[in-house]
C-alpha cells in the first residue's frame, strides 16, 4: 500500500507551475504558439520536424524504407525540433502541428504545402502517397491498419502511463506503477501471441504497423526504454524480442534511428538530415572531430 498522504481533489483544478517535474517547462494545460518562430525549409519534396524519440523515429524509418525501395520523391529534409527547449510551441511548428508535438511533416511537392502531424497520419499519408508498406487487398489492409491503430491506442499507456509513473514521477505511486505494468504487460502478451504465428506484425508482410510498433514495443523487449526490462521480464516475450531483432537488422531502419537523435554514441547521432550522404559525413563524431 502506498504510504502517501491522501488527497481529496478540489472543486476546481488550478495549475501548478512547479508540479511538472522534469518536464515543467514543457507541459502547460494550454494549447497555441507562445512565440513567434518560422520553421526552416529545405530543398527536399518533403520536410520533416522532428526528434529521433519512439514517434520520431516511426517517420524517418518510414522515409528512409522509401528511399531504399527507389522513391526518389521521399527524399527528405529533417530538422531537429528540440521539445525539452519548447521548439514545439514556436508559431511556425504549431502551424504545422496545433498540437505542439513532433513529428510534424510538410508535403510540398505539390502546389501548396500539405501539412500532416500525429505519427500514425504520417505514416499512413505516406504509404498511400506512394503505395508501398500497406497492403492493397481489403483483409490484409484492414488487418494492418487495425495494428497501426492499436498501437497509437496502446502507447500513451507505455509511455504517458508506465513510463512516466515508473521512470519520470518524482514520487513512486505503487497504485499507478502497479496498474501501467500491467497494462504493458497485457500488450507485449498480445503482440508475442501475434508475432508467434506470423513473421511481422500483421501477416507475412513487412507493413506500416511493424514501422509503428517497433520504436515502442521492439526496444522495450530489449530493454532499451525507461530501464525496465528486468521489472517488467521482457525475455518472456520471447517472438517479440525475434521480431524486435530481424526489423534492427534492416539497413534502412538502422539509418531511421539515426536521424535527429540527440543522445547516444556520437557516431549515431545525425542531428539533421538533409541528403543521403550525411549518414557517412554528418554524424556528431565527425562533426566533432578535432580539424
Ligand atoms: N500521438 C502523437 C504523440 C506525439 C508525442 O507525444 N510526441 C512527444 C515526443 S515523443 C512530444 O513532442 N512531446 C512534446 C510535448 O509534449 O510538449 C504521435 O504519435 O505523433
Amino acid at each position: 500500500m502506498s504510504d502517501l498522504p491522501a488527497y481529496t481533489p478540489p472543486k476546481v483544478w488550478t495549475w501548478d507551475k512547479a508540479n511538472g517535474g522534469q518536464f515543467a517547462n514543457i507541459n502547460r494545460p494550454v494549447a497555441g504558439p507562445t512565440n513567434e518562430a518560422a520553421l526552416p525549409r529545405g530543398k527536399h519534396p518533403l520536410q520533416l520536424y522532428s526528434l529521433a524519440t519512439p514517434n520520431g523515429v516511426k517517420v524517418t524509418v518510414m522515409l528512409e524504407e522509401l528511399l531504399a525501395l527507389g522513391h526518389s520523391g521521399a527524399e527528405y529534409d529533417a530538422w531537429l525540433i528540440r521539445i525539452n527547449q519548447g521548439d514545439q510551441f514556436g508559431s511556425g511548428f504549431v502551424a504545422v502541428n496545433p498540437n505542439s508535438k513532433i513529428p510534424a511533416l510538410l508535403d510540398c511537392s505539390g502546389p501548396e504545402p500539405i501539412r500532416v502531424f500525429e505519427s500514425g497520419s504520417i505514416l499512413l499519408y505516406l504509404a498511400e502517397k506512394f503505395g508501398a508498406f500497406l497492403p492493397t487487398k481489403p483483409a490484409q489492409r484492414a488487418e494492418c491498419l487495425s495494428w497501426l491503430f492499436w498501437q497509437m491506442g496502446s502507447a500513451p499507456y507505455l509511455g504517458g502511463g508506465f513510463g512516466h509513473f515508473y521512470a519520470y514521477a518524482s514520487t513512486k505511486i505503487e497504485y499507478a506503477i502497479d496498474r501501467f505494468a500491467m497494462e504493458v504487460k497485457r500488450q507485449l502478451d498480445v503482440l508475442n501471441r501475434q508475432l508467434a504465428d506470423h513473421p511481422y506484425v500483421s501477416g507475412d508482410d513487412y507493413t506500416i504497423a511493424d514501422i509503428a510498433i517497433w520504436p515502442w514495443y521492439g526496444a522495450l523487449v530489449k530493454g532499451l526504454v525507461y530501464e525496465a526490462g528486468e521489472f517488467l521480464q521482457v525475455q518472456e516475450y520471447t517472438h517479440v524480442i525475434r521480431w524486435a531483432d530481424d526489423m534492427a537488422k534492416r539497413a534502412a531502419v538502422q539509418r531511421g534511428r539515426m536521424v535527429n537523435r540527440i543522445s547516444g554514441p556520437l557516431e549515431s547521432q545525425l542531428h539533421e538530415r538533409h541528403d543521403a550522404s550525411d549518414f557517412d559525413t554528418r554524424t556528431q563524431d565527425k562533426l566533432q572531430a578535432p580539424t
